[in-house]
């Protein structure tokens, strides 16, 4: 008897060509988890294969299906590879993030393109695609938490990610005017049981984790508990990691969550700051931190750092209400304020947000060209002005502020007063590496190999290294060392 031939599923993690971004650097080329629940939910008579982009450029290969995830930065790309890959008879289907918000275009690209969480329609888009009745278009709505499948993570193993990712809940109730996470996931938040993620944890094996959730403390009751509880376990079981996760303001307010966190091993923390004044939240809609207030930022960032915990602050310039002068303002903050590493990103018109809909009647979004212009959505240029800028200024200033955060000289200080702050080499060292990783991809159009580029350690090539980087060389070579040495141990440990 001869066996069936197994059908071949090839997931695609295009990257956009125009905008590396992230994926400019394996350290921060992280592995795409809708995938990996993609993988888990197709059936083992399929054999599935991942080509994430971040690694390796996509070509031809002759399979029975593929599928793409994408942002919205990276759908362009997506569509491009579609493309070759229909010409040859192969069908394309598309989910994530720009699927679910946009499926009105995206069927135009794709055979077959499923908007929203997968775990409930992707069996059926398999079994229709087998029985020759597959559909252009899949509604997959909200998954309960109980039907979330645990993410085959063997199709990863080709890759040398540096992190392992998480995700422990899902939804967000805030719907912020930028943001599309309450339009995607819903919004209640759908929390995982603690017992289920400690066991999936225990099946990673990178030292570096990264807990995606958007509010690893959510305002449901009992979150704090639970987050102790989760803490806690990552300790009993010696799960054995250093970890960043994302948060809310209110992470600061409890100090046995935050003795936990770091316990476990949480060594940055990303909070979602955006700005720094009032009006500005107040245009984003930014309920969390408008109740909290702006005075109770360093506060929190000095809870925090008591810990000897880093933190990493999200802030957003280019909100409606800017002038020139807030933009400086938020760049004094940043250096000012306690924040340690900072990711800084134009406010960009996500499609399926408010935001969106709203600039997009009145005509104020400049690079309109779709699908080609989403290739600017990726919060490092500028796609509109604000009320009070033009695009062009708005871009040019964020040069000038981005020249002065992420210059060589000031993210080396900013390591050493996070280390004078949280006492702790890893935080300190993580810190100077995310400013690294950060200036590489909002500097990515000046780096090169040619005089008058910037090289990737965001040295100027053909100019003097300054005084001061030459005098605390040394000092930095004894944390790398330490940090290496910990490293080390830490991954030898656990094979
Ligand atoms: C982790 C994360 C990252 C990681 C990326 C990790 C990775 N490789 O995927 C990092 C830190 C790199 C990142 C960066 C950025 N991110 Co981000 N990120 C997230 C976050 C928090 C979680 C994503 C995730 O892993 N979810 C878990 C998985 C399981 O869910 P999922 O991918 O949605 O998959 C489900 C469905 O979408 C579907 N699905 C997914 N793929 C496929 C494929 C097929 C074939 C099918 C059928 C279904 C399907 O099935 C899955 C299961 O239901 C989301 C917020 C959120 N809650 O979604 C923002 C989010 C995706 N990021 C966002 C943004 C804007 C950014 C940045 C631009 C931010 C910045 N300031 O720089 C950058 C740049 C990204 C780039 N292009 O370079 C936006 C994207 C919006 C958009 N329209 O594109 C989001 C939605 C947050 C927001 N505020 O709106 N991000
Ligand atoms: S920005 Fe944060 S709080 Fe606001 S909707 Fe998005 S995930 Fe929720």
């Amino acid at each position: 008897m001869t066996e069936k031939r197994k059908r071949k599923l090839l997931l695609i993690n295009p990257i956009n060509q125009h905008r590396l971004g992230f994926s400019n650097d394996p350290s921060t080329s992280y592995m795409p988890l809708g995938l990996g629940i993609i993988a888990a939910l197709t059936p083992d008579h399929w054999e599935v294969e991942l080509i994430d982009e971040s690694f390796e450029l996509c070509t031809f290969r002759p399979v029975d299906m593929v599928g793409f995830t994408a942002f919205t930065a990276n759908a362009f790309r997506a569509y491009e590879l579609a493309a070759m890959f229909r010409s040859q008879g192969v069908h394309t289907v598309m989910g994530g993030i720009h699927a679910s918000m946009m499926p009105e275009e995206v069927v135009n690209y794709v055979d077959t393109t499923v908007s929203g969480e997968a775990e409930l329609v992707w069996p059926q888009v398999i079994r229709d695609f087998e029985e020759g009745s597959v559909q252009k278009l899949y509604q997959g709505g909200i998954t309960p938490v109980d039907k979330i499948p645990l993410i085959r993570r063997d199709i990863y193993k080709k890759y040398p990610y540096v992190y392992d990712l998480i995700q422990i809940s899902r939804g967000c109730p805030m719907g912020c005017d930028f943001c599309s996470v309450t339009k995607m996931c819903g919004s209640k938040y759908r929390e995982r049981l603690v017992e289920e993620v400690l066991d999936e944890l225990e099946q990673t094996d990178r030292p570096l984790l990264f807990i995606v959730d958007d509010h690893l403390i959510n305002t449901n009751k009992g979150a704090e508990e639970r987050a102790i509880r989760l803490f806690r376990g990552m300790v009993e079981r010696k799960i054995n990691k250093l970890w960043f996760g994302q948060a809310a303001m209110n992470f600061a307010d409890n100090d046995e969550v935050l003795h936990w966190a770091a316990k476990s091993g949480c060594t940055l923390i990303l909070l979602g700051i955006e700005a720094e004044k009032p009006e500005a939240l107040k245009d984003a809609r930014k309920r969390l931190n408008l109740k909290k207030g702006v005075d109770y930022y360093q506060e929190a960032f000095r809870k925090i750092h008591k810990h000897g915990i880093a933190v990493l602050g999200a802030m957003i310039f280019g909100m409606e209400s800017d002038n020139t002068q807030d933009l400086y303002n938020r760049m004094e903050f940043c250096l000012n304020s306690g924040i340690d590493a900072m990711q800084t990103s134009i406010m960009t018109p996500l499609p399926g947000t408010d935001l969106f809909f709203r600039l997009r009647d009145q005509k104020k979004i400049d690079l309109c060209n779709y699908p080609e212009d989403w290739k600017h959505y990726h919060f490092k240029e500028a796609t509109m002005g604000t009320n009070h800028m033009t695009r062009e200024a708005l871009q040019q200033t964020m040069r000038d502020i981005w020249m002065k955060l992420y210059k060589k000289d000031n993210i080396r200080k900013m390591m050493f007063k996070t280390l004078w702050r949280t006492g702790n080499f890893k935080a300190a060292y993580w810190v100077y590496g995310t400013n690294h990783n950060y200036g590489r991809i909002v500097l990515e159009d000046l780096l090169g190999d040619q005089p008058g580029n910037l090289n990737r350690n965001l040295e100027w090539i053909g100019r003097k290294r300054s005084w001061y980087i030459r005098l605390t060389n040394p000092v930095l070579t004894i944390i790398y060392a330490i940090w290496w040495k910990y490293m080390v141990r830490r991954f030898t440990g656990r094979h």
